[in-house]
């Protein structure tokens, strides 16, 4: 059997730049002859990205129903797309993952981290990510980004009070993991962000990267 994979998450903010650094770093990955999925919460698997639908575009949902629904979706997401790509030896990128949950529903909507704590053990499987990379960036920033390149979903359209506390919550998560999570500053151009990224992967995950 192959060796288990690696699996990195990106997280962070409205247009903190996950989508732009996952698709560089998976092409750095490729270069380095890793064998690399992209992919995304939610969603990442088709019965996933039908309940990303739900999410984003149904509601509005109270704070339990949306963790629900998310962890419902990553269960397929982690059943059916991320422990198999491990399995066969791949490396795993996901945009977003279970700590969006912490910060959105935990931090931003005011959800009992029990609750989190709950979902979190009858649907990952024990899973972890290996690293996690928070693209941080100020909120007013991020929601410039959002709103440049024309997104108005309900979540961009929350007040910037949400939005600063999504930011702290992916903080506090970081200074709560630091073995598992690193705080990339992402307020730089895309080259820049994405030599800080890489710099961290060769770091935290030796090997992955020359
Ligand atoms: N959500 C939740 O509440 N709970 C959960 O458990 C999960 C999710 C998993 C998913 O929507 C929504 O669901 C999300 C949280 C919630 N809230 N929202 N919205 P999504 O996946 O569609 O949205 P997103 O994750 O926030 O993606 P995003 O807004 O597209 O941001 P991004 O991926 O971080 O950024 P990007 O697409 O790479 O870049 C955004 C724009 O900025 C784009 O025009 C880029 O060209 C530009 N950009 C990127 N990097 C730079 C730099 N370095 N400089 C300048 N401009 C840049």
């Amino acid at each position: 059997m192959a060796a288990r994979g690696a699996f990195i998450t990106l997280e962070g903010g409205e247009g903190a730049g996950k989508t732009t650094q996952l698709r560089r770093l998976a092409e750095r990955l490729r270069k380095a002859g890793r064998e690399v999925v992209e992919t995304r919460e939610p969603g990442g698997t088709p019965s996933a990205e039908r309940l990303r639908a739900v999410l984003l575009e149904g509601g509005p949902w109270e704070p339990v129903t949306q963790a629900l629904l998310h962890f419902a979706a990553r269960r397929e997401h982690v059943t059916g797309l991320i422990l198999p790509s491990l399995a066969a030896g791949r490396v795993v990128l996901s945009d977003r993952f279970a700590d969006s949950t912490l910060a959105y529903q935990c931090h931003g909507l005011g959800l009992p981290r029990a609750v989190w704590d709950r979902l979190a053990e009858v649907t990952l499987e024990g899973l972890r990510p290996d690293l996690t990379l928070i693209l941080d960036l100020p909120v007013e920033r991020g929601l410039a980004r959002a709103a440049a390149r024309g997104g108005n979903n309900r979540y961009e359209r929350l007040p910037e009070a949400f939005h600063a506390r999504v930011r702290a919550g992916f903080r506090a998560i970081a200074a709560a993991e630091p073995r598992r999570c690193a705080v990339v500053d992402a307020d730089a151009d895309p080259e820049t962000v994405a030599a800080r990224v890489a710099a961290v992967v060769a770091e935290r995950l030796p090997g992955l990267l020359p």
